[in-house]
C-alpha cells in the first residue's frame, strides 16, 4: 500500500476526534457559537456535526474569506442560508476589514439576551477557514497563531477582547465520513486537509476545469494565455509554457504547475472565485 492510500484511511486523525470531545466539554459554558467556513466553499466548509453543539445556542455563521470569493455568488449564499436554516445571524465576514470586525461586535452583543456582563464564544470550524485570524481581528492584535495549512492550532485558549468577549479558539475539525466524495476534493483545494492526501495532479486539473468553466477571463489575464477552444490538458501545457515550468526542453512539468495553481487559488491570486453555487 502507498504512503497516500494509508493517509486517505486515517485522515480523521486521533487529535481530531479529541478536539471535537474537548469542544463538547466545553459547551456548557458557551452562550455564542460562531461557527467559520470558507465563503468560496461554504457548503463544503461547513462540519455537519457542528450542527449537534448550536441548537440550545446563539449561532453567528461567518462565511469568511469573503474578500477571495465571488461577490454576487456570495450574497447569494447569505440568502440560501438565510432560507435553509435557523442559524441566527449569517454574515460575509473579511478577517482583515475592520467594519466587519465592528458588524460582528454589533451582532454579538445584539445576542446578549440574558444581560451578561461577559459573553462566552467559542470558534468553532474546519481547518483552515481562519479561525484564529477572526480572534485577532477581534481582539486587535495578533494573539493567535495563523498560517495557510491546516492543524495551526493544536488545542483551545481562551482570549478576551476589548469588548468584554471571551473567545475560545479551537482546533479545527472534520467529520469522519464524506458522504459526497467531492468534498474532500473541494477540502484540498482550500487547504483544509492535507495535500499530501490526493495526488496534486488530480486535484488541480479537477480545479483548472471548474476554473475554465466558471473563471475563463480570470485565467487569462493571471497566466496570460489565450483559452480559445483548448482542452484541458492543453490549457495546463498553456500554462506551464506561460511560467516556463519545464521538465526539459519541450516537456511539460505538470507536478510544479499543479502547485503553482494550487498556491495560486489558496492564496487569492486568480482573483475572486466560489467554487459551488446554492
Ligand atoms: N484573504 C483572507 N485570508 C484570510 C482571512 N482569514 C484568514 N485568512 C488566512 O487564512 C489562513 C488560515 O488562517 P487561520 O486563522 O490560521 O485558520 P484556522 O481556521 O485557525 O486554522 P487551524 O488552526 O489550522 O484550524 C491564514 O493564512 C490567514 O491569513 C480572510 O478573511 N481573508
Ligand atoms: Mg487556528
Amino acid at each position: 500500500m502507498t504512503e497516500e492510500k494509508i493517509e486517505y484511511i486515517q485522515w480523521y486523525p486521533g487529535h481530531m476526534a479529541k478536539a471535537n470531545r474537548e469542544i463538547k466539554e466545553k459547551l456548557k459554558l458557551i452562550d455564542v457559537v460562531i461557527e467559520v467556513v470558507d465563503a468560496r466553499l461554504p457548503l463544503s466548509s461547513k462540519n455537519p456535526e457542528i450542527n449537534q453543539y448550536t441548537w440550545n445556542k446563539q449561532h453567528i455563521l461567518l462565511l469568511n474569506k469573503a474578500d477571495l470569493a465571488d461577490p454576487d455568488v456570495s450574497q447569494d449564499w447569505i440568502d440560501w442560508f438565510k432560507k435553509n436554516t435557523d442559524i441566527q445571524e449569517i454574515m460575509l465576514y473579511d478577517a482583515f476589514d475592520r467594519r466587519h470586525k465592528t458588524e460582528l461586535v454589533k451582532q454579538i452583543q445584539r445576542l446578549n439576551v440574558k444581560n451578561k456582563a461577559q459573553l462566552k464564544c467559542m470558534i468553532c470550524g474546519i481547518p483552515n477557514v481562519g479561525k484564529s485570524t477572526v480572534i485577532n481581528s477581534l481582539i486587535g492584535k495578533k494573539k493567535t497563531q495563523v498560517g495557510n495549512k491546516p492543524g495551526v492550532t493544536k488545542g483551545q485558549q481562551w482570549l478576551s477582547t476589548p469588548d468584554k468577549l471571551m473567545l475560545l479558539d479551537t482546533p479545527g475539525i472534520l467529520w469522519p465520513k464524506f458522504e459526497d466524495p467531492l468534498v474532500g476534493l473541494h477540502l484540498a483545494w482550500l487547504g483544509s486537509i492535507k495535500d499530501t492526501i490526493y495526488e496534486k495532479e488530480n486535484i488541480a486539473a479537477d480545479l483548472l476545469k471548474y476554473l475554465v468553466a466558471y473563471y475563463p477571463d480570470e485565467l487569462e489575464v493571471l497566466y496570460k494565455i489565450t483559452l480559445d477552444d483548448k482542452n484541458l490538458p492543453e490549457v495546463f501545457d498553456a500554462i506551464a509554457k506561460s511560467r516556463g515550468l519545464l521538465l526539459r526542453a519541450g516537456e511539460y512539468d505538470y507536478t510544479r504547475t499543479s502547485v503553482l495553481l494550487l498556491n495560486d487559488f489558496k492564496n487569492g491570486r486568480i482573483g475572486r472565485i466560489t467554487l459551488e453555487r446554492p
